[in-house]
């Protein structure tokens, strides 16, 4: 079917490049650099497709899918606390990001998604929020942030926000009003009921230990929280709330930014009966939590009220989200999301802080499967890591000195050629690994600390299986600072100490050897990046399972008419023989993560981490 992907594309403004596809045939077109950008009017878009394609009435689309650019994207998340200390006080800030826009812009990422920068008491690092109009003063002010996003424009990149609006900061104004009296006009911005014959008025339980509800001395009355006591639950049954939200999602996007990453968005909508969750979620209630009666009636509504209102990019946080589920959040059709995080792949042999075995063919069944509910109107993400989980490396690959990097490129290989818009966490590019802690004075994290008290110092668990476990799931061991040069802390901050302590290995990792190298795991990244980039099969292409059940090769291909790639990752720190299966042709490399040739037949001679993709 012949399609108009020119039309589309210079009508979304962002990609540079012409395409049209017809049959199997797919081919790029430069597009002169006047013709470029915002100012191309219609009618000139509408003569470039006729020219290239004959026109067969139906909405352009490439592979079934429409094109877009958050579908194209590059997507990198910064933890502004850790990314770079601009001011000598240990903490990061946003002067800090606009003095490493270039680093990004050098790696090829199109988008920056920014952890919370809002005004915060940091219970929780910023998802704790007291004023969304506000940036939090440790990392600037406004001007820092309208200078840092003029920035991020001017190198033709865009900015995701991180939207927290399940829950605010106890210290917000809306809390501080709520809380004084039951007929405070705030009361009913917030989750209060009274208690059970006294105790909480259900069994609902915080993600971050102990009950969900709080009682407050001020009423008698409990109010609800999800996460910390620090962190009240807004009330989005009542139409002011939503309206307060929508207001300060056009405060940002009016300013400009590209869109948001939206934290944990499912869990908005409570059933006001509030009944206890049954049984069978024990240890798994954020299914629960994520299965209230109006969330999508009120990520619809906003939806209309903001989002269909500018040329945004979302991204719901689906704690909570089945992969069964997650068309009704992002199926073009019904207007919600454009895209979710499923949690299946990193939550993977996670039971809370305890990290269990798991296999490589059950990883591979959840992109098997997320491939399988999502039809062509619907689109995913990738993702192995982020600020609430271990480093990518350490958890994924094997971070020992010998295969580090080979293990990072291999998964950095995986990241950027799934289906799916790709999100890199900070330091990843680096092969950043996990922290050597030792004691519970280490952390900084309030999900450790408060699960410390309620199973360490009430003996359920004891000290050392508890931090054995939390060196390889805590959150901190992905919030310790970025590690920019071989100087003192890593070159993060001149202060003597930072907020977390900067992992000792930074002598050795870090951005300034990374770059200084061209084998380094970062160039490998910008290769790919760029690899991706030029390849509309890597991004829109069919995408199969070659060999589901082998227990340490993942081989798939992408596939694009006449575009043809084979991807075959040794995902072990063993040496595999592997054998292509019979009747898929192997091609030449087109890229690789070590060097020597390797001829192309059916037999692969893989080393412990070797990736390769492969044109056939
Ligand atoms: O996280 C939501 C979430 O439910 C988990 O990922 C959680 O942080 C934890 O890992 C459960 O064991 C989001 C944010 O990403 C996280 O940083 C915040 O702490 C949380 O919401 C509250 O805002
Ligand atoms: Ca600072």
């Amino acid at each position: 079917m012949p399609v108009f992907d020119a039309f589309f594309r210079l009508h979304s403004l962002t990609p540079s490049r012409l395409v049209c596809s017809s049959h199997d045939l797919v081919y790029y077109r430069s597009v002169p650099k006047s013709l470029q950008g915002p100012s191309l009017p219609s009618f000139l878009c509408v003569v470039l497709c006729l020219t290239s394609c004959a026109w067969g009435g139906d909405a352009p689309t490439l592979n079934g899918y429409r094109p877009q650019w958050w579908k194209e994207a590059v997507v990198y998340q910064i933890y502004p606390r850790s990314f770079k200390d601009s001011n000598g006080d240990g903490i990061g800030d946003l002067k800090g990001i606009s003095s490493k826009l270039d680093y990004l812009k050098d790696l090829g990422v199109d988008v920056i998604w920014l952890s919370p920068h809002f005004d915060s008491p940091n219970a929780d690092n910023g998802y704790d929020i007291r004023d969304y109009r506000k940036v939090m003063a440790e990392f600037g002010t406004m001007a820092d942030f309208d200078e840092m996003l003029k920035g991020i424009k001017q190198r033709h990149m865009k900015l995701l926000l991180d939207l927290v609006v399940n829950h605010t900061s106890d210290e917000h104004a809306w809390f501080v009003e709520s809380r004084k009296a039951k007929d405070n006009p705030y009361r009913d911005y917030y989750i209060w009921r009274a208690g059970r014959d006294g105790n909480p008025p259900n069994n609902w339980s915080s993600f971050f230990s102990g009950s969900a509800w709080k009682q407050d001395p001020a009423t008698g009355e409990y109010y609800l929280h999800l996460f910390a006591e620090k962190q009240p639950d807004l009330n989005w049954d009542n139409p002011k709330v939503r309206n307060e939200v929508y207001d300060l999602m056009k405060f940002w996007l009016d300013k400009g930014v590209d869109g948001f990453r939206m934290d944990v968005i499912p869990f908005i909508s409570k059933d006001p009966a509030l009944p206890d969750y049954p049984k069978e979620y024990e240890g798994r209630v954020q299914y629960f939590y994520a299965a209230g009666p109006k969330v999508h009636d009120y990520i619809r509504e906003m939806n209309r009220e903001v989002l269909s209102q500018y040329d945004v990019m979302t991204v719901g946080e689906a704690f909570g989200v089945s992969l069964e589920q997650t068309p009704l959040l992002v199926d073009e059709r019904r207007n919600e999301l454009n895209m979710i995080f499923n949690f299946d792949a990193i939550r993977l042999g996670r039971q809370s802080w305890r990290l269990n075995p798991w296999t490589l063919p059950e990883l591979k069944a959840v992109y098997t499967k997320l491939d399988q509910k999502l039809d062509a109107h619907n689109w995913g993400t990738v993702f192995l890591s982020n600020h609430d989980n271990p480093r990518v490396v350490s958890r994924f690959g094997d971070d020992s000195p010998q295969y580090r990097v080979a293990s990072a490129k291999a998964l950095a290989t995986m990241l950027l050629t799934l289906k799916g818009t790709p999100f890199i966490y900070q330091g990843d590019e680096l092969a950043m690994t996990n922290y050597p802690f030792t004691k519970i004075e280490d952390f900084n994290d309030i999900e450790v600390k408060n699960a410390w008290k309620a199973e360490v110092l009430t003996h359920q668990v004891t000290a050392e299986d508890y931090i054995a476990s939390l060196r390889k799931t805590s959150r901190d061991n992905s919030r310790t600072p970025m590690q920019w040069d071989d100087s003192a802390n890593g070159g993060f901050t001149t202060a003597p100490k930072a907020w977390l302590a900067v992992n000792p290995n930074s002598n050795e990792i870090n951005a300034k050897q990374a770059v200084a190298d061209p084998d380094s795991v970062y160039h490998y990244f910008q290769k790919l990046i760029a690899l991706r980039k030029k390849t509309p099969a890597l991004v829109y292409g069919d995408y199969k399972d070659l060999d589901p059940q082998h227990p340490s090769v993942f081989a798939y291909t992408r596939t694009l008419g006449a575009l043809r790639y084979l991807v075959v990752l040794n995902l072990s720190s063993q040496a595999v023989t592997y054998l292509v299966p019979a009747g898929q042709k192997v091609g030449s490399v087109i890229l690789s993560n070590r060097p020597g040739k390797e001829s192309a037949t059916s037999v692969l001679r893989l080393r412990p981490w070797d990736a390769r993709i492969y044109r056939f």
